[in-house]
């Protein structure tokens, strides 16, 4: 073999161990998601987690396509169904966990929950309650980054029902107008809690961007290749002064709008049984399909993916014990953090 054509061997097999390693990594951030929201339905069920939880079951492969393209020092604004991005974003398990149990040592000492996990940090710029509350956040964000002659990114990750707040055109003309480097990301999962969106939404969400003159795709957003590629181009545009971007990604919310959320529907039914196991399906199921697509073209065996579970399991069982040993949030705090020191 001449040496030109084994140096060519020798990278084709660097760039499969590369891609081995990364589509590895994809898939384990996928499933830390999907295994401790796996749990926290459960502890809700059993009745030992305390207050309400949106679970992102689902939905995984788009936070994780997402945040795969962006470094530690980019923005990213949240939802009401945080926990994914949070975790996909780098976020600690542990400090997660400790939030939605309560304790000093969660992410934001006990004091905010499940609905707002935060890290600035780690530019986790927060989960937010108020449907459509990162929206402004996201755009005030990138208006800070263009100010300080930055190359960082800010990206929205919102839902559907999200969309119908005014405060969406708002941003989007803003963002457009000033070449703002936002990534808007609508997580099209057709639902906006108990309603189907179709039924409060006319025409396409993403024609909204369109209207703006803002580069606008589709994307399956359970295929988590397809996520990242299209946030690679759209960060791209944003680093190099090219302005924001909008991706729909579409994807499908599996669990309730909330754990027991039968409790609210009293008998009343927005979907069908069938609807929601037609997305449980290894061609639809966001890690499923992406376990399949690891062994026939990532080099993965099943052994790998199998230690990878158990890897996650450990994890998210000593996140658990870590937030349950804890102590529990000091009330005294609200009086520091609420009120920034103003003590009545
Ligand atoms: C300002 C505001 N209005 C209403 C609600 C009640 N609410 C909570 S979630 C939700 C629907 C959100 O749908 P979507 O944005 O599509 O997110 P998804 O739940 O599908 O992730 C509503 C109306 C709220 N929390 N805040």
């Amino acid at each position: 073999m001449g040496i030109g054509m084994e140096r060519g061997l020798n990278q084709l097999a660097n760039f499969d161990v590369r891609r081995r390693a990364e589509w590895l990594a994809l898939y384990e951030r996928m499933l830390l998601i999907r295994r401790a929201e796996e749990r926290l339905a459960k502890e809700a069920q059993a009745g030992t987690l305390p207050g309400a939880v949106h679970l992102y079951v689902g939905q995984e492969a788009t936070g994780v396509g997402v945040c795969s393209v962006l470094d530690e020092s980019d923005f990213i604004t949240s939802t009401h169904r945080g926990h994914g991005h949070f975790l996909a974003k780098g976020g600690d398990l542990n400090a997660m966990f400790a939030e939605l149990w309560g304790k000093r040592t969660g992410i934001c000492r006990g004091m905010g929950g499940s609905m707002h996990v935060a890290d600035v940090s780690k530019g986790i710029l927060g989960a937010n309650g108020i449907v459509g509350g990162g929206i402004a956040i996201a755009a005030g964000a990138g208006m800070g980054i263009k100010v300080a002659g930055e190359t960082k990114v800010s990206v929205c990750l919102f839902g559907d029902g999200a969309a119908n707040q005014g405060v969406l055109m708002e941003s989007l003309n803003m963002t457009s107008v000033w070449s703002l480097p936002v990534v808007w990301v609508l997580e099209n999962n057709g639902l906006s809690e108990f309603t189907v969106t179709s039924k409060v939404t006319a025409g396409a969400i993403i024609d909204r961007a369109r209207a703006v003159g803002m580069p606008a795709v589709t994307v399956d957003g359970n295929d988590v290749m397809a996520v990242q590629a299209a946030m690679r181009d759209a960060v791209d545009r944003a680093r190099s002064g090219g302005g924001p971007s909008f991706i729909e990604a579409i994807t499908y919310r599996v669990h309730g709008h909330l754990e027991a959320e039968d409790a609210f529907l009293g008998g009343y039914s927005y979907r069908t049984a069938e609807e929601i196991d037609a997305w449980r399906t290894p061609d639809k199921d966001p890690l499923l399909r992406f376990a399949s697509r690891l062994l026939a073209e990532g080099g993965a065996s099943r052994a790998d993916i199998d230690a990878i579970d158990a890897q996650v399991h450990a994890q998210v069982d000593a996140a658990v014990q870590f937030a349950m040993a804890s102590d529990d949030a000091d009330p005294d705090l609200i009086f520091d953090i609420t009120f920034c020191d103003q003590r009545p």
